[in-house]
């Protein structure tokens, strides 16, 4: 019972732990942020933070206006009708809404004045390389990893050209449409030199193979990954198991890289939202059981969308080890989910996962994703390591240390490499 623990103790592991957490450096292990090399495509500063998408599906809750015309407007427009709606005519209490406060607080800036213009101005005044550094810092992030796909036509160029390397960006495989929309796919596939089949006869399987092989080449990444819908089966009679089956996993046990499945989206529930129109659905996870038992070779990421599946995958967790579950994924990410969702990891699964991804689109976001993450995170291990303490088991400082950077990437970057 932590109770018979005298307060000058409790007081003593609660401080360790908070500053532990707080000053521990993360890998960021799945964002959409980009290498600066990348140019326009890595995004940062107040516009870009007040258009995300998580701030315009809450924004058109107050809206009137319709969605083509809202698309219509510049960037500068729809972050002003967004900032008007959501800071200034209600008060900015939600997660996202919070995060825009905590990210300029942090950089010294003073929201309370309400006043966009002068925001926009600072922002216009940074330089960008400095920039990214300042962010980092602030964060306390290490190393941030992209999302990359093969199938993006604003990126592959890059790729395709060449480029030296920012060190403290690494990549990982996107493959959603491989794996999700075969029809469209296989035709850029073949449009490419790679000789595959619509119906998968010939080489198809082979040459999807080539295809991930020269990709993670290319984009040296860490892991092959998909964002699969609730309806997802494995083992089953589709486009999706058979490539996961002929080509995924083959792949990946050849190269040594884990498979990521973010398992729950349903893409498009309100197309007209655009990227802000997609919704969550409870998964059948058998699937990913079967894909763990079935496949003892390969190595599975997987983190899943609603609150409600978060039990059952840490149970698959305790039954597989060559599953490692990760982060608090996107409509999960918000406080009081993050607090249920560690704790139960930490009580089935002890140290042995990464409590938290950003998801940051926008660069700035690293900063209040993991701010709030780790305010959470501290919160939960504090009452973990006084329930520990009051057995007479003492965490020491070192102990405190070696299990937050666990968490933090350290365990992340084991399953890698095992
Ligand atoms: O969190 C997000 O920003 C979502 O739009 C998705 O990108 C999701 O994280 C994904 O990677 O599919
Ligand atoms: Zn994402």
């Amino acid at each position: 019972m932590s109770s018979i623990l005298p307060d000058a103790k409790r007081e003593a592991i609660a401080a360790v732990v908070s500053q532990t957490v707080r000053e521990t450096s993360v890998y960021d292990i799945h964002t959409h942020l980009y290498d600066p090399a990348f140019g326009e495509l890595l995004l940062w500063g107040i516009d870009d933070q007040l258009v995300y998408h998580y701030l315009v599906a809450e924004a058109f809750r107050h809206f009137d206006i319709g969605f083509e015309a809202f698309w219509r407007l510049a960037r500068e427009e729809q972050a002003q009708m967004i900032w008007d709606a959501l800071f200034v005519e209600n008060s900015p209490i939600s997660e996202a809404c919070r995060g825009v406060l905590t990210v300029l607080n942090r950089l010294g800036l003073d929201a309370n004045q309400r006043d966009l213009p002068s925001i926009r101005k600072w922002f216009a005044e940074q330089d960008s390389g400095d920039y990214i550094t300042r962010c980092m810092d602030l964060a306390k992030v290490r190393t941030i990893c992209m999302t990359n796909s093969p199938f993006d036509e604003l990126e592959t160029p890059k790729w395709n050209a060449g480029f030296e390397r920012d060190e403290r960006f690494t990549s990982a495989l996107r493959i959603d449409p491989l794996l999700l929309e075969w029809d469209t796919a296989a035709p850029r596939l073949a449009g490419a030199g790679y000789e595959v089949q619509a119906d998968f006869s010939g080489r198809t399987m082979e040459e999807v193979q080539r295809f991930l092989r020269d990709w993670a080449k290319r984009m040296d990444v860490l892991y092959v990954m998909v964002s699969l819908p609730p309806a997802f089966e494995y083992p089953a009679d589709t486009q999706c198991s058979r490539l996961i089956d002929g080509a995924i996993l083959p792949f990946c046990r050849e190269s040594g890289l884990p498979f990521a499945l973010m398992i729950g989206v349903k893409r498009g529930v309100n197309a007209a939202l655009q990227l802000a129109g997609d919704g969550v659905g409870k998964p059948d996870l058998a699937s990913l059981e079967n894909l763990c038992s079935g496949h003892p070779d390969n190595k599975f990421l997987c983190t899943v969308l609603s609150r409600e599946s978060q039990h059952e995958l840490c149970v698959i967790a305790r039954k597989f080890r060559n599953l490692h579950v990760f982060g608090c994924w996107w409509f999960t990410n918000i406080p009081s989910v993050i607090e249920e969702m560690t704790r139960m990891r930490l009580d089935l699964i002890g140290m042995s996962f990464t409590a938290q991804h950003s998801d940051a689109r926008v660069l700035d976001q690293i900063i209040y994703k993991w701010d709030h993450s780790r305010e959470i995170i501290a919160k939960v291990l504090t009452e973990k390591y006084l329930n520990l303490a009051a057995t007479g088991w003492e965490p020491s400082g070192v102990e405190i240390q070696r299990d937050v950077e666990g968490l933090f990437g350290g365990s992340f970057q084991r399953f890698l490499s095992r």
